[in-house]
């Protein structure tokens, strides 16, 4: 089975920030996990690089546009390199690939005759790169985001029949039974969307005259294709349309399109109708979380309170990054973050429960069992009541995006293995009953074994190291693969008796918090 992920493709006039990561990692954790569950994905991040904005940027930077995107979207790689993402293609609006795509469906648009052209008037943010009504603006007349006041544009443009999908759109979003029915996730912006579309769509204009960045139109070369019309067409470029049928049949529709709540109205409401008019499927799941705050303030540079993602690496490392930038907040919901939240949850979560639970096993292996998988009949109850917690309450949540409740699951499987060892208490048993030592030790390890194979789409490295510090058998992944898919725990467990552990580690070294909130 496929499974196709898309992130928003970023603008480029900025570098990414944490806001960027968090919907990346978001996109790779779900990649992972259903690679995992055997599915076949396929993952697409890209950048956003043409229209007003971003030549704007480059005249400020004394650059020439194209010298701007070629260096940012550079940024944009490393981010996602150091940050462990595994997608499978960066898609850049700058490519010829794409340019192609673009004027393909436009063209197709045009013929059928969804594209007129017409004259108007309207206010127009850079920022958010669309038009505003009056009513959209704040007491100053500006953008409520931006805090600049909307330039008044008179064009006369090509426009887009949005208003003919109307009726066929909330169809499709609001019955499930329909055939491409389109889910729009969480419930609230659903029906926020589901409410201002019942007032009734307005045709939009998708080109430009005054844009000389972008693409032009395959019809009217004078004019450039409006930058959101452009940015969304990069889910369809990404698999192949509309030249290589073969990979664009096997993963269209896309599964899931990831983003935060600002541009949903463009994906759930534009992107679908201009597929409709194109002729093509719909997505099938539109999932649009939150905005993170820092210290109950918009992040912004002027501010001087953005993170970027070199600093939760410098700070936690890789994994324990991804774990808390994902984790921290519910997936959803705005929030707010500040790096005392982040380094309370990272002794939490990581040092003190889920380290503390391989150190303490391991050194007592190293103590009773000369760093051995100790020789014992296979206890398997202990693992057996982890994999029900995770089973039940962490692949659910998994796979309905709720990295928040699946980390819980996590945790508190690590707790009930932390309770076991407490109850327990080996180093008493070991004066006590001795012979009772052998299955304690080796129940606390195969538990360890089962939780790091979920945490691996969380933590890929740490998990691996895990893993083999704990002496399991074969690779991680095959093993995660094959007991996701059967749900089987190994009669002998995963590290068997008398197989070779590593020597304790610090693997995640508590962290002070900082002055710095
Ligand atoms: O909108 N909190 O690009 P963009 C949470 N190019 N998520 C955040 C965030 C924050 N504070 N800041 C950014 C664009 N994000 C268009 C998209 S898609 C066809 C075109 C994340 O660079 C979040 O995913 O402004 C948000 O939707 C995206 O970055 C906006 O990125």
């Amino acid at each position: 089975m496929k499974f196709y992920i898309t992130t928003p493709i970023y603008y480029v006039n900025d570098i990414p920030h944490i806001g960027h990561s968090y919907t990346t990692i978001a996109a790779d954790i779900v990649a992972r996990w259903k690679r995992l569950n055997g599915f076949d994905v396929y993952f697409l991040t890209g950048t956003d690089e043409h229209g007003t904005k971003i030549a704007q940027a480059a005249k400020e930077k004394g650059k020439t546009p194209q010298e701007l995107v070629d260096e940012t979207s550079a940024r944009y790689k490393e981010a996602w390199k150091l940050l462990n993402i595994t997608n499978d293609d960066f898609i850049r609006t700058t490519e010829k690939r794409h340019g192609h795509t673009v004027q393909n469906i436009v063209q197709t648009l045009f013929d059928k005759k969804l594209i007129f052209k017409h004259k108007y008037e309207a206010l127009y943010c850079i920022g958010c790169e669309k038009f505003l009504s009056e009513k959209d603006l704040d007491e100053n007349g500006c953008c409520p985001d931006h805090k600049k006041k909307p330039a008044l544009q008179a064009e006369e443009n090509y426009f887009f029949k949005l208003s003919a999908f109307q009726d066929d759109l909330l169809n499709r979003i609001t019955n499930p039974s329909h055939e491409e029915h389109l889910e729009i996730q969480p419930e609230e912006r659903r029906n926020e969307i589901v409410g201002k579309l019942k007032l009734g769509l307005e045709d939009i204009s998708i080109s430009r005259t005054a844009v000389e960045w972008g693409i032009p139109l395959p019809f009217d070369k004078e004019q450039t294709a409006y930058v959101w019309i452009d940015a969304l067409i990069n889910y369809v470029t990404g698999v192949g349309y509309p030249d290589d049928k073969e990979m664009f049949e096997k993963y269209w529709p896309a599964d899931v399109h990831l983003m935060a709540k600002e541009i949903l109205w463009f994906h759930s409401v534009i992107w679908p109708s201009v597929l409709m008019g194109a002729g093509l499927a719909t997505p099938k799941k539109i999932y649009s979380h939150g905005w993170f705050t820092m210290n109950g303030s918009k992040m912004s540079k002027t501010l001087g309170n953005v993170i970027y993602p070199e600093e939760l690496v410098e700070k936690f490392g890789v994994d324990a990054a991804r774990y808390l930038a994902v984790t921290l907040i519910p997936f959803g919901p705005d929030g707010d973050i500040s790096w005392t939240g982040l380094t309370l949850k990272y002794n939490v979560d990581l040092a003190n429960n889920l380290g503390n639970l391989v150190s303490r096993t391991i050194k007592m292996a190293e103590k009773y069992f000369d760093l051995k998988v100790p020789q014992c009949n296979p206890d398997l109850e202990l693992v057996k009541k982890a994999a029900k917690i995770l089973d039940e309450d962490f692949a659910p949540a998994l796979n309905d995006l709720h990295f928040h409740k699946a980390a819980e699951a996590l945790q508190n499987a690590v707790t009930l293995v932390n309770q076991q060892i407490e109850n327990d208490a080996p180093w008493k048993l070991a004066k006590t009953d001795p012979d009772k030592l052998p299955a304690c030790i080796y129940s606390y390890l195969q538990a360890a074994d089962l939780i790091v194979m979920y945490l691996l789409p969380f933590m890929p490295e740490l998990s691996v190291k895990i893993w083999n510090i704990c002496g399991a058998e074969g690779n991680i992944e095959e093993t995660a693969k094959k007991y996701f898919k059967d749900k089987i725990i190994p009669e002998k467990g995963f590290s068997v008796s008398g197989s070779q552990l590593q020597a304790a580690q610090v693997l995640f070294p508590r962290i002070q918090a900082e002055k710095r909130q």
